[in-house]
């Protein structure tokens, strides 16, 4: 069953002793970002478990009658009752078994379908004319100070909204997007627009800066859409000939649970994450227009705030304390303009932290994970599983084991993940054999090191790493490493004999069961 809107998803964390209602005053500045921080690291000691409840701030200092959201989907159990699973591998299922669909062969396997298709159509968006988001529209006496925007880390360049769902338009084939790309807070009416380089809404901008610049005297040389484009945005194009336009952005905050962790998920670059949204409710997304720019949000979202960004406008943006546990430093972005906010009436301000793992954003992961392993397979079908260890923090190692059915297989399975959308800026790839069970880690380290023979089986590649990445040669580009430890064959010119790994014969195992009282040892 989908929840109606963040409200209803709050009602339930607290049904399921999910949630804490925090009632002693608590300074965003730093404050809220300490407690969640200690309380995402609850759990037994040498694991990630169980990750501390959700947590709702009903006292912020400066901010009299607003509550604060934070850590809603910061465990296993929150995530699994976001997306409405006891486990995730379950929505894994579901989209197996609508790409397991083959063509049908007679009426009666058309017939078959039928409820497929009924249940496809629930997942599209679904416009309304009006929804709780329009309860309090404001176009003009408005000002983003209003909102109890956290300061995140002591060095952080300002205020962040950290868990925005930005939505944008392709302005050619029209597609939409939406993706979580935190906001610093510059003033009443202006926020840094930070999507990295690689991602869609920044080539959204790209796609506007090349038509305003085809609409210009010249096409943009390689080099300059190159400099146009650097950290997303781009100012001038180079010889002063400047890329007028805006692009009309839209940003929900505080939806349902499923549109929130939608807009984080790497989905090909054409597929709505409404859609998705869709999918994993189960219930289309409701849309409204928005009031003054050309697009569609959610219509059940807390807060709505409506602008543009400006082709020719840069500006610094960060330091921010990020998920790598370091600091991204300050760098230009494109700046988002406001002409009007819309919410409900006193709205839930729904928000997240990112820092040194485990927080938050490792479940958001590790749904992610599960859930995109049946759409890896569609490309690499030899994939058995894969784990994205926490400390990894997503781009810098991913573990896979395959099914290895010829020579050189890890290596081809290393450069198809190299060139499958966000997985391209993975620095490291381990591939293990179908045997090794990837989640545990302590046998991974085990049978990699012990397998491999580190000149022959390491693998270096050059291409685009991650924007946060603060060790590559260059922003946005480096090297990235592959180690093939799989089992070398022969036909790999391994010759050697390969030993077998130590277990104990049953019937010495059965035997020492059957007496194990006897050996006085519990
Ligand atoms: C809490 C959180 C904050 C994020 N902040 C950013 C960000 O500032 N910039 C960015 O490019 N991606 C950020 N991401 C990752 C994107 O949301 C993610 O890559 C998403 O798939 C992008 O969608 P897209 O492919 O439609 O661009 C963040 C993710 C999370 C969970
Ligand atoms: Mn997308």
């Amino acid at each position: 069953m989908a929840y109606q809107d963040l409200r209803e998803w709050i009602s339930a964390l607290d049904r399921a002793g999910e949630l804490k209602r925090i009632k002693a005053e608590v300074d965003p500045i730093l404050e809220i970002t300490e407690i969640t921080d200690r309380v995402s690291k609850w759990g037994p000691r040498g694991s990630h478990g169980p990750g501390g409840p959700a947590l709702l701030f009903e006292n912020v200092k400066g901010y009299p009658g607003w509550q604060v959201l934070i850590n809603q989907f910061g465990s296993e159990r929150r995530m699994q009752m976001a997306l409405d699973v006891d486990s995730l591998d379950e929505i894994a299922g579901r989209i197996k078994y609508f790409m397991d669909v083959k063509s049908p062969e007679g009426l009666l396997d058309k017939i078959k379908m039928l409820p497929m298709l009924a249940e496809l159509g629930k997942f599209f968006p679904k416009e309304v004319k009006s929804g709780p988001c329009k309860e309090v529209i404001q176009r003009d006496n408005f000002s983003l100070l209003d909102f109890p925007i956290l300061q995140c880390w002591p060095q952080d360049g300002g205020r962040f909204i950290t868990l925005p769902s930005v939505i944008t338009k392709d302005p050619v084939k029209g597609k939409r997007n939406v993706g979580v790309y935190r906001m610093q807070v510059y003033d009443e009416r202006s926020a840094g627009m930070h999507w990295q380089r690689q991602k869609q809404g920044a080539e959204h901008y790209r796609e506007r800066l090349r038509r305003g610049a085809a609409q210009g005297e010249a096409q943009p040389t390689t080099a300059e859409l190159d400099q146009m484009a650097r950290s997303g945005g781009g100012s001038r194009v180079p010889g002063g000939k400047q890329v007028a336009g805006r692009m009309p952005v839209a940003v929900a905050i505080g939806t349902d649970p499923a549109v929130a962790f939608s807009s984080i998920v790497p989905a090909p670059p054409d597929i709505d994450e409404f859609l998705i949204a869709g999918f994993l409710r189960q219930k289309p997304v409701e849309l409204v227009k928005c009031e003054t720019v050309d697009l569609e949000v959610p219509a059940n979202s807390e807060i709505v705030l409506e602008g543009y960004v400006e082709l020719d406008e840069l500006r610094p943006e960060g330091p921010f304390g990020d998920h790598t546990g370091f600091y991204t430093m300050e760098d230009l972005y494109p700046v988002f303009h406001i002409t009007c906010i819309t919410h409900r009436k006193n709205p839930i301000y729904s928000t997240t932290i990112v820092g040194k793992p485990p927080m938050e954003d490792a479940w958001m992961g590790k749904a992610v994970e599960r859930i995109f392993l049946p759409l890896m397979r569609l490309t690499l079908p030899e994939i058995v599983d894969v784990n994205l260890p926490v400390e990894g923090i997503f781009h810098n190692l991913m573990i896979v084991s395959i099914k290895k059915s010829y020579p050189g297989q890890a290596r081809k399975v290393m450069n198809g993940i190299w060139a499958l959308g966000q997985a391209m800026s993975t620095k490291c790839i381990l591939v293990v054999d179908e045997d090794v069970n990837v989640q545990d880690v302590g046998e991974v380290t085990l049978k990699v090191l012990n397998n491999i023979d580190p000149e022959r089986d390491i693998q270096f590649t050059l291409g685009p790493v991650d924007s946060l990445d603060h060790a590559s040669r260059l922003p946005d580009f480096g090297s990235k490493m592959g180690v093939d430890a799989t089992r070398k064959w022969p036909s790999e010119g391994f010759t050697r004999p390969w030993p077998d790994e130590i277990t104990m014969d049953p019937e010495t195992k059965e035997r020492v069961t059957k007496r194990w009282k006897e050996f006085g040892l519990g």
